[in-house]
C-alpha cells in the first residue's frame, strides 16, 4: 500500500513498480552542506552518477508542504538556490507538510521517506551521529535511531569525522544497525579514507551488499538496516594532518561562537571548507560521488537478486 504521505514522480513509480534499481538521495548535503551555486551542478551531476550505472535517482524533499520522492529540474533548483530551506530531520516532516513550507531532508528525513516509498537503497556523504561533547550536549544525531528502525542500505563514506566516531560506532551496536566496511576493514573517516577505527565485517562487491540486504528481508524487522561503509579513495582523501589541524580550530570556534542543535553540522562543514581552501569540499564530493555510484551499483545488483 502506498503511503499517502509521500509523493512518488511518475519516474520513480514506474522504476519501482517494475522492479528497476532506484537510489534515494538526500537534500541537505545540497542545501546545507555544499557552498552555492555549485550544489546545483553537484545535484545534477549525483543524479547522472547513478543513472550512469542504470538505475533511477530519487531525490527527496519537501516542496510547499509536498513530500517529494523524485525531483524535477525545477524542484532541484528550489532545493539548491532558496538560501531560506529549512532543514528536516524525520521529526520535521509532519510541521513541514502541515504548514506548506518547504525544506531539504536530512538522512534520517531521507530515509523514513524512501522506506515510506518502497525504496531500499539510498546514498549520502557521512551520516550524521554522536557529536564530540555528546556527555554535555547530549547532540547525537537523530539520523542514527530512525535508521535502526527503518530498511534502509546507506552508502555513506562512513559518518562525518566532525563527530566522536567511536561513540557513534558505539550507538549503531546499540541500536543494532548493521555496519559494513566496502572494501576495507576499517571504517571510513569521511574526508579521510579511515578513521582508524575497525569494523567486523567486510564486503567487495555489490553483489555482497546485495546478498547482505537479502539476508535482512529474510530476517526481517528489527535487523533490517545497513550502513554500507564505502571509504573515499586514498588519493582524494583531505591530508589527514591539514584535517586534523583544521578541524580543531572549526570546533573550538563551534563552542565559543555558541553553535548548537541543527546549526552545527553545516558550520563545521562550511569552516573546514574555508580553512581548507576548498580542499575539504573536493574529499568530500569525491567521497559523495564514490557512495552514489556504488549505491546505484548496489541497488542493480538487489533488483538483479529478486528478479
Ligand atoms: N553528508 C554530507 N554533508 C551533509 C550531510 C551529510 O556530506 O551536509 C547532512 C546529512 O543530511 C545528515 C546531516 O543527515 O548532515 C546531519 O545533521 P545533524 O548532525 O544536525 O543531524
Ligand atoms: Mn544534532
Amino acid at each position: 500500500m502506498p503511503n499517502s504521505a509521500v509523493e512518488v514522480s511518475a519516474e520513480v513509480r514506474s522504476a519501482l513498480d517494475s522492479g528497476a534499481p532506484v537510489v534515494a538521495l538526500e537534500s541537505t548535503i545540497i542545501a546545507h552542506g555544499l557552498p552555492r551555486p555549485r550544489n546545483l551542478a553537484v545535484a545534477r551531476e549525483l543524479e547522472d552518477l547513478v543513472r550512469e550505472q542504470g538505475a533511477v535517482p530519487a531525490t527527496v524533499a519537501v516542496l510547499d508542504g509536498r513530500l517529494c520522492v523524485g525531483l524535477d529540474k525545477e524542484g532541484l533548483e528550489r532545493i539548491a538556490g532558496d538560501p531560506a530551506i529549512r532543514k528536516l530531520g524525520h521529526r520535521d516532516l509532519a510541521p513541514a507538510l502541515a504548514t506548506g513550507a518547504s525544506g531539504a531532508t536530512t538522512v534520517s528525513g531521507t530515509a523514513l521517506a524512501a522506506e515510506k516509498a518502497g525504496i531500499r537503497v539510498f546514498a549520502t556523504g557521512g551520516l550524521g551521529g554522536v557529536h564530540r561533547g555528546w556527555t554535555e550536549t547530549q547532540d547525537e544525531s537523530a539520523d542514527l535511531r530512525l535508521l535502526a528502525e527503518c530498511g534502509v542500505a546507506v552508502v555513506c563514506a562512513g559518518v562525518k569525522s566532525i563527530l566522536d566516531v567511536p561513540a557513534t560506532l558505539q550507538r549503531l551496536e546499540t541500536l543494532g544497525v548493521g555496519v559494513v566496511g566496502y572494501g576495507t576493514a576499517h571504517f571510513p573517516g569521511f574526508y579521510l579514507s579511515s578513521s582508524g577505527e575497525p569494523v567486523d565485517w567486510s564486503v567487495d562487491t555489490p553483489e555482497e551488499v546485495a546478498a547482505v540486504m537479502r539476508a535482512q528481508d529474510r530476517l526481517g524487522p528489527p535487523c533490517t538496516s545497513l550502513v554500507v561503509a564505502n571509504p573515499v579513495p586514498e588519493a582524494e582523501q583531505l591530508e589527514p594532518a591539514l584535517h586534523d589541524r583544521v578541524l580543531a580550530r572549526a570546533l573550538q570556534e563551534a563552542e565559543h561562537e555558541g553553535v548548537t542543535g541543527q546549526a552545527v553540522t553545516p558550520f563545521l562543514l562550511e569552516r573546514l571548507t574555508r580553512y581548507t581552501e576548498g580542499a575539504s569540499l573536493e574529499a568530500n564530493l569525491a567521497a559523495v560521488r564514490g557512495n552514489v555510484t556504488l549505491a546505484a551499483r548496489v541497488a542493480a545488483a538487489y533488483a538483479a537478486a529478486r528478479a
